[in-house]
């Protein structure tokens, strides 16, 4: 997983209610439904400016459409469904769309991923397995991660950051979608890109006692915190569950070379010095924040944005590669621009770069209408690095101090001990699985899987069936219980369940009932 911006976004509207009417035709001509995904029907009733680039009738269960850079992975175990491919010949952006066969009336648009361009068909494969027709469009551009050279046009930028998502923002236009399941939501760019960059810079050269060099003392750092931080939210577990207390009290000198003894991988004091930075937040010389550090429990996911890759894998690695890109070209400062010429001044610099046009931006914290006509549940994990939890918090926070209370409509969880959208740590194995993006096909039956496995696909445990239901049947989201599996052969094809537990409400959070199985929901309560 890599720095992943993630919003799943489900409504009917404008746009592509247009499309979604197409949808109900040929719901209600179901047995001519071959004839109707034709090329021939969809071009008779595109309107201008559209170019029809695919139409195919998937029976087969799966779709795939090559040359995808940002999303090369084909889903599988597709139902009946009428897959289309269109170009936005004036704005140049593409979209697909699954139009299954039995359909539910729902539509449900899928986000994209960090800078990825593409279609992202496997989470619209996902999708459409709750019977809702799916949406994704390629953001404008077809490129591979950490790659950004493609931001170089005025364009292209404007199609990443809202043009080709057109009105599917809920800012922009309040009135287009019923709800939003968001989570790890990379919404300050201008000022995500500059803390990274800045933390490439503190772990640079390669060759100073400051730069951390081996991957393994991520994994040292992190076993260190759960020792002494564990315990601290009240149940030894594994999982830190309140990584404010762990912040608070944590000796990092435990992990230092003159304090351990016949450890693997302990830190010089320099490499700890560069490690603190990670944790503390990113405030200028002058005293303005620009992010959010990274919380005790993260440490694993570090190595996104510290870790040099040897050459050969140039192109997964932040350090080398990612760092510097946003600056050379979202910012304009061209191709030869290094990142040993970062400063705080290219924080101020990229706050007048970003688009002051734009009317509504995400830190406007004011969701104006949407309070009354749409649901948002947003959720991040509590050892996401990559997009550090702490700067998602402060987006809730913020919101509450723009609104007033907002748990008439906008609910956030937070997911102790999962990492940036999906996934647990092996020694931390924290329940995790909600149904969020991205994370269905991290289990069995991997590219075919969708909701919860093992039958928790119901509104207690899927995070977009508890939002539908808020959204359609008014009960509001308090909890939703959170699952983690145990695979049961070595080549991960089966799986058990190991423990649930409720993500509450924040800042409610979940407490155990001092008697029940600790790996049971019922066992814990939210308060
Ligand atoms: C933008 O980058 C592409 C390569 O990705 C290059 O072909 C093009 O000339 C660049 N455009 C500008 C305006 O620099
Ligand atoms: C193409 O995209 C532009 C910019 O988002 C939008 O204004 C226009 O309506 C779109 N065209 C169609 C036919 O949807
Ligand atoms: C990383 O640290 C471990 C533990 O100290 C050590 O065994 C390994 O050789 C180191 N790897 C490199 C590439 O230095
Ligand atoms: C580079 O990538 C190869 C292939 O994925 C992998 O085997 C190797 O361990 C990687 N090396 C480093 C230093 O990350
Ligand atoms: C910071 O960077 C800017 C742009 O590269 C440069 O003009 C300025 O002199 C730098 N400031 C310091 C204190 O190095
Ligand atoms: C859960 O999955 C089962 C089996 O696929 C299906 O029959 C049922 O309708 C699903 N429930 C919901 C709420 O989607
Ligand atoms: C699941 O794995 C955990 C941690 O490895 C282990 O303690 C537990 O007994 C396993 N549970 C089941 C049901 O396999
Ligand atoms: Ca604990």
């Amino acid at each position: 997983m890599f720095f992943l911006k993630i919003s799943r976004l489900w409504a009917l509207g404008s746009l592509v209610l247009y499309w979604a009417i197409a949808v109900q035709s040929i719901q209600e001509t179901r047995q001519s439904a071959a004839t109707e995904c034709s090329t021939e029907y969809f071009t008779r009733i595109a309107p201008s400016g559209i170019d029809i680039e695919r139409v195919q009738y998937v029976t087969n269960g799966f779709f795939f459409e090559s040359g995808n850079l940002g999303y090369p992975s084909i889903p599988l175990g597709l139902p009946y469904l009428c897959a289309i491919i269109v170009r936005n010949t004036t704005a140049n952006y593409r979209f697909g769309m699954f139009l299954p066969n039995t359909w539910n009336s729902k539509l449900l648009t899928i986000g994209s991923y960090a800078f990825l361009g593409g279609i992202n068909w496997l989470d619209m494969g996902s999708g459409v397995k709750y019977g809702m027709a799916t949406l994704s469009t390629d953001t404008g551009h077809n490129t591979g991660r950490a790659d950004m050279t493609w931001a170089n046009t005025t364009e292209r930028r404007v199609n990443w950051a809202y043009q080709a998502l057109e009105v599917k923002q809920i800012q922009r236009d309040p009135n287009i979608f019923d709800g939003a399941l968001i989570g790890a939501p990379a919404w300050d760019t201008k000022h995500l890109m500059p803390w990274l960059s800045n933390l490439a810079r503190l772990n640079l050269p390669e060759e100073m006692p400051n730069s951390i060099n081996n991957v393994t003392l991520f994994a040292r750092l992190q076993a260190e915190v759960i020792r002494q931080c564990d315990h601290l939210d009240g149940v030894t577990d594994n999982i830190v569950s309140s990584t404010t207390a762990c912040r608070d009290s944590f000796d990092i000198t435990k992990v230092r070379c003159d304090t351990t003894t016949g450890e693997a991988a302990c830190w010089s004091q320099q490499e700890i010095d560069t490690a603190l930075r990670m944790y503390d937040d990113y405030v200028t010389d002058d005293g303005k924040l620009v992010y959010k550090g990274a919380t005790h429990s993260s440490e694993g996911e570090w190595s996104t944005y510290l870790l040099p890759a040897e050459p050969e894998n140039f192109t997964n690695n932040v350090r080398i590669n990612f760092d510097g890109q946003y600056e050379r070209y979202f910012m304009n400062y061209g191709p030869d621009w290094d990142i040993y010429q970062y400063n705080d001044s290219t924080v101020t610099d990229s706050e007048i770069r970003d688009e002051t046009s734009v009317q509504a931006t995400a830190d406007q914290y004011d969701l104006g209408t949407f309070r009354n006509t749409g649901k948002i549940i947003l959720y991040g994990g509590l050892a996401d690095a990559v997009v550090p939890v702490q700067h998602t918090t402060l987006y809730y926070d913020r919101t509450v101090d723009a609104m007033g209370n907002i748990d008439n409509f906008f609910r956030y969880f937070q997911i102790p001990g999962m990492g940036h959208c999906t996934n647990t740590p092996d020694i931390v194995k924290a329940p995790w699985m909600i149904g969020g993006a991205g994370q269905a096909i991290q289990r069995p039956p991997y590219n075919s899987a969708w909701s919860v496995p093992l039958g928790f696909n119901d509104t207690q445990h899927d995070a977009l069936l508890a939002l539908m239901d808020w959204v359609e049947n008014g009960n509001p989201v308090s909890k939703i219980i959170a699952s983690e599996f145990n695979f049961t052969d070595s080549t991960m094809q089966n799986l058990v369940l190991y423990r649930q537990r409720p993500l509450c409400m924040y800042p409610r959070t979940a407490k155990w009932d001092g008697k029940g199985d600790q790996n049971i929901a019922s066992s814990w309560e939210c308060s």
